[in-house]
């Protein structure tokens, strides 16, 4: 068997770029499908896939799939930075489908087979105060789902509708703070998504308190920080929220500050799942092998694929971490199928993220994973069990002003401090 073409296909059925890898052969029919979404530089991605990848394995066998993916990381010389992660993880994932395929066998039977039934998956409820964020949580969990994040102020929390007109610090903003409201001149502002790190961090522990007390400890909860505060603070808050107990807490630091897991740790028993943002293996090797973190949480097209991330999660299951896969909407239905493939043959899996699939991306991408009570069930199909209709994802072109962008540029990881400091996002 042979390899015909490797091309990439963009679509934003909801707003957001996703990048879908397509792999054909030379026999009728048989094609593969991975996800290289990195939506902030989509079109980086694609030309990469277009201009590099296809002229480098048209002819070669697409069964080899671990000695394509060793020439595809080191062909470049330089790599494991998002871009080329990203167009590696299509053809990747591709070729997995492919054999799955060729085998008749979903991906994971050949990944050693389903050890548990469908993936348990948590939802995101956000809100501007305790009362609205603890409404949405209830709708989930009358819904039926087990687990839920909850998010209130900066990241998540519905500060406002940022564009690039509105996107300086607003005096009527929920968000706004005595210390925002003294810097509100809006002649001299940056744009940007402004929140105050100081006020949000206090504002957490005490939400979940609010939580809690009203519906008790049976429904899972997590948080996101989305590395938005110093690493002091994050200590403090992990420590703050150990009495909640939380299935986790996320992305408490940025990768820049890693050796700082270690004071966490020290500190108390706040579960932590860590990893959206990592993209080289040394920034995960010593939090895993130190038992630093409890969740191993990379976005998978972002580390190089399904196989780099079949191995990391072996190596998590020896140190007892468990997995939980990143499933935003800037995730394709593809990668979406990659990750409970993993979820369910992986025995160390902890807990999926998950969207919905609403009816554009289900018209683009037949045979999406589907929901029930709480848990994610894959079909049965052979390889990963989805495809794309390109006919439909045409219909879906990403537009410059849209989903994050306006006039192509993304306000909302312009993270903005009360006095205009560029923070994390
Ligand atoms: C999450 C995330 C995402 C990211 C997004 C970046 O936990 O789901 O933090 O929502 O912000 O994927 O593009
Ligand atoms: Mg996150």
């Amino acid at each position: 068997m042979k390899i015909t073409k490797v091309r990439a296909i963009v679509t934003a059925p909801e707003g957001q770029a996703l990048v879908v890898v397509k792999v054909e052969t030379d026999q009728p029919g048989l094609y593969g499908l991975g996800c290289a979404t990195y939506t902030q530089r989509y079109t980086l991605v694609a030309k990469a896939v277009d201009d590099y990848l296809d002229k480098l394995l048209v002819g070669r066998d697409p069964a080899n799939i671990e000695d394509i993916w060793q020439l595809c990381y080191q062909n470049p010389y330089w790599r494991n930075g998002p871009v080329l992660n990203n167009a590696l993880s299509g053809v990747d994932q591709a070729l997995w489908d492919i054999k799955g395929k060729a085998a008749n066998m979903p991906v994971y039977s050949l990944l050693g087979g389903k050890c548990r039934e469908a993936a348990m998956v948590y939802r995101h409820a956000d809100g501007r105060d305790h009362q609205e964020v603890l409404d949405n949580a209830l709708k989930y969990q009358a819904e039926g789902f087990l687990a839920v994040r909850l998010q209130m102020g900066g990241y998540g929390g519905r500060v406002k509708d940022i564009t690039k007109s509105n996107a300086v610090p607003g005096k009527q903003g929920g968000q706004a703070t005595d210390r925002m409201r003294k810097m509100d001149r809006s002649d001299t502002a940056f744009p940007g998504s402004y929140y105050d790190p100081d006020q949000y961090a206090r504002s957490i522990p005490p939400l979940f308190d609010y939580v809690r007390s009203k519906i008790g400890f049976d429904l899972h909860l997590l948080h996101d920080i989305h590395e938005r505060i110093a690493p002091i603070d994050a200590v403090r808050m992990a420590k703050a929220l150990e009495p909640y107990r939380l299935f986790f807490l996320e992305d408490p630091l940025p990768p820049e500050n890693i050796e700082w897991f270690r004071r966490i740790r020290e500190q108390c028993a706040t579960p932590i799942a860590m990893g959206e943002l990592y993209n080289h293996p040394l920034e995960w090797r010593s939090l895993i092998s130190e038992q630093l973190i409890d969740f191993i949480r990379v976005h998978i097209s972002q580390i190089g694929g399904l196989t780099p991330a079949r191995k990391l999660a072996t190596l998590c299951e020896v140190y007892g971490v468990r997995t939980a896969w990143h499933g935003p909407g800037d995730v394709s239905p593809v990668g979406h199928a990659v990750n409970l493939h993993l979820d369910l043959a992986c025995h160390n899996f902890g807990i999926q993220e998950v969207i919905n699939f609403t009816d554009a991306l289900q018209e683009v991408f037949p045979g999406c994973p589907e929901m029930h009570n709480g848990y994610l069930w894959a079909n049965d199909a052979p390889g990963l069990g989805i495809d794309i209709d390109e006919v439909a994802a045409a219909k879906y072109p990403p537009k410059a002003s849209g989903g994050q962008f306006v006039d192509n540029t993304i306000i909302w990881t312009q993270s903005r401090w009360p006095d205009g400091t560029l923070g994390r996002p």
